[in-house]
């Protein structure tokens, strides 16, 4: 160990020495190691109070707890939690996938009894308790307790994934284990989840193993690059920026993604463009973000791993309850996506099913008796549980179940609050009833008014209004919140925030019509059908449809007025014509910008009007269209931004409307 020498000593005897002093300083820092605090010798007689390996008395327990490391074909072996209950016998397990850490998916409290260290997240625990199951989670391969390499949303074997495993392989090659392993078991599995949890449920389906008996995706992650968590219509989610470094930067998510603002506005508008807040970030070491930098549009990468395509390719061999989230603010597209590719091959319409709650995402599995300030008259989360998944879990997994009774599609109708068993989706009728589903156009017109009657040639061609990137339309009232969950964080409610915030920018057309007369019902998935041009070269459109309450709602003042987001979405200009070929729009030529919106079951009630917002940026959820056609929105430079004037056009032979899927007899 290199000695250091007081300097002051060498000092005293020459002044000459000074220099030598500093240099010798300077050698000893450059050369001196650190030197342990000194650290007093243990003195004998006082040992240790904490023993080599605590063992949990657990004799008191409703359950024992294994962890296990599950080997795959690959011989990588994947780190399991299974959670026995006391004294099962022939009992079924329930199976979650998940890269969010089993350990912590087990353990959100410190109980001697099932149900507390299970309540949270992909977990609808009374159904779990209530059922005597067995709980199976799993890390997915190269996440937390599990080896191997971890790959965002694993392709399956393929194009896109040249080994032998893959999420299909991995769920058979646990299911396989787990019935050969656990003798409280009767051999039957099930898997469910919610999110990315929802998405492995939907991977087991490609050749699953003969103990699969049902799977239930909860608001999946099913097309990243449409209508989930990365991309809406080639937007980028640039909110989610946090999740990937966070997601991808080590296995166990400790490095943690930083910001040097409170309002996430003022974070994405002083980067500039997605890249180079990436670039700040050292994004580039992450490899999902390396490759979302490379496929921007929806090229052969994206449809390659879009679930709900590849299932279609699938033979229905499992039962399958797809739930979805009618504000699911993360993947609102996923599982109406996978219901629409799968239920043709349903032909006995006995083995797709569908649900759709007035939640959030992943609500389903919480008190979901209001969201945000809707209220639902009850709570829909805990009659989805045990009215619905309970009896069908059930039905497949225990052995003496019967039947259960859940119509093919079970949708709650927003705005009268009432749950419709119906047949088919989309079908705004109960089974037996002489209703159908009508497209029914209603125009956006002069004097910013909608009208299901078409404009005449009398009335003013368009609306027109300047976007300027320097002063992108807020998603949300500022300061807006990252994406996330925990205390005080609203991130959960954003699609069901009051609209008005917004309806009175100059950069946003608000179209009304008149108040209704009588209840209107719609069921399924609004068109968007726009007549527009810009005066840039490229631009975003966003439609919203949305619910204007009265000015006075007596039974819950503080939603007179309120503008109530039904179905929303956005649409990246530059793919009008191709969305997996961007290419420049003509300056000013009125172009059909048509898209569909998410899936709506709602009442427009008499008294209220219907109101549709345009706009072309939602900032910060996602980036900013420069509206100059650059090769990759991922690098537009400063100098790209530039305000455009953007006309909506509302003329015979230009009309734009909104389709509105009317239930009517
Ligand atoms: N679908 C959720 C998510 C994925 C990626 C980014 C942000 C959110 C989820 O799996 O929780």
């Amino acid at each position: 160990m290199q000695k250091i020498v007081p300097v002051i000593a060498l000092f005293k005897f020459h002044p000459f020495s000074l220099i030598a002093a500093i240099l010798l300083m300077a050698g000893n820092l450059f050369l001196a190691e650190k030197i342990p605090a000194q650290t007093t010798p243990a003195t004998s007689g006082l040992p240790s109070e904490t023993p080599t390996q605590l063992q949990p008395v657990t004799d008191s327990f409703d359950y024992t707890r294994r962890d296990v490391m599950i080997p795959m074909r690959d011989s990588v072996k994947l780190h399991t939690v299974i959670l026995v209950p006391k004294n099962a016998k022939g009992a079924p397990i329930l199976l979650t996938r998940t890269p969010y850490d089993a350990t912590a998916l087990t353990s959100h409290a410190s109980s001697s009894h099932l149900g507390p260290i299970l309540q949270g997240y992909d977990n609808a625990t009374e159904v779990i308790i209530e059922g005597g199951y067995i709980r199976a989670i799993q890390d997915v391969r190269g996440k937390y307790g599990s080896e191997g390499d971890y790959v965002m949303n694993r392709p399956l074997h393929g194009p896109l994934n040249p080994t032998q495993v893959d999420h299909a392989t991995d769920t058979y090659d646990t299911i396989d284990w787990l019935v050969k392993n656990t003798p409280e078991s009767n051999g039957k599995v099930g898997i469910l989840g919610i999110s990315y949890d929802g998405f492995t449920p939907l991977m087991a389906l490609v050749n699953p193993h003969p103990a699969l008996k049902v799977s239930v995706p909860m608001n999946p992650m099913v097309d990243g690059w449409m209508g989930d968590d990365w991309f809406h219509n080639g937007a980028f989610r640039e909110a989610n920026m946090s999740y990937i470094y966070e997601q991808e930067g080590t296995r166990a998510n400790t490095m943690k993604w930083w910001t040097s603002h409170f309002d996430e506005y003022d974070a994405f508008m002083e980067a500039g463009s997605a890249g180079e807040l990436g670039r700040r970030h050292g994004l580039e070491q992450v490899g999902f973000w390396r490759k979302l930098l490379e496929h921007p549009s929806y090229d052969a990468w994206w449809q390659q791993q879009a679930m709900d395509k590849i299932l279609a390719d699938q033979p229905l061999k499992v039962p399958v309850m797809l739930v979805h989230s009618l504000w699911d603010q993360e993947d609102i597209y996923g599982a109406m996506a996978v219901y629409k590719a799968i239920k043709p091959k349903d032909t006995a319409n006995d083995k797709v099913f569908l649900v759709m709650g007035p939640w959030h995402h992943g609500q389903e599995i919480e008190d979901a008796s209001s969201l945000g300030v809707l209220k639902f008259d009850s709570d829909t989360g805990l009659y989805f549980r045990r009215e619905i998944l309970r009896p069908f879990l059930d039905q497949y997994l225990k052995d003496d179940a019967p039947k259960a009774d859940v119509a093919p599609v079970t949708a709650f109708e927003t705005g009268t609050n009432h749950w419709r068993r119906l047949p088919a989706w989309p079908s705004g009728c109960p089974a037996q009833s002489s209703c159908a589903i009508r497209p029914t156009p209603l125009y956006l017109s002069s004097n910013l008014k909608l009208s299901f009657a078409a404009p005449k040639s009398s009335d003013a061609a368009f609306e027109e209004y300047v976007s300027d990137p320097a002063k992108p339309v807020p998603y949300r009232a500022r300061p807006i919140q990252p994406m996330g969950y925990g205390d005080g964080m609203t991130w959960s409610q954003w699609l069901v925030d009051d609209q008005r915030e917004q309806s009175g920018r100059a950069d946003v057309l608000v179209f009304e019509s008149e108040p209704l007369h009588a209840p209107m019902k719609i069921s399924g998935p609004p068109i968007a059908n726009l007549i527009a041009s810009t005066s840039g070269t490229d631009s975003d459109w966003v439609v919203k449809l949305i619910d204007l309450y009265p000015d006075e709602v007596a039974s819950q003042p503080g939603m007179g007025g309120y503008q109530l987001m039904i179905s929303a979405d956005i649409f990246r200009g530059r793919y009008r014509e191709s969305l997996g070929t961007p290419k420049s729009i003509e300056p000013n030529k009125p172009l059909l910008y048509k898209f569909a919106l998410p899936n709506a079951n709602h009442v427009f009630l008499p008294g209220h009007r219907i109101m549709v917002q345009v706009q072309s940026s939602w900032f910060p959820l996602y980036d900013r269209n420069p509206q100059t056609f650059v090769p990759n929105i991922f690098w537009a430079k400063p100098e790209d931004y530039r305000k455009a004037v953007q006309r909506v056009y509302h003329q015979p032979g230009e009309l734009s409307f909104v389709e509105l899927p009317v239930v009517g007899n």
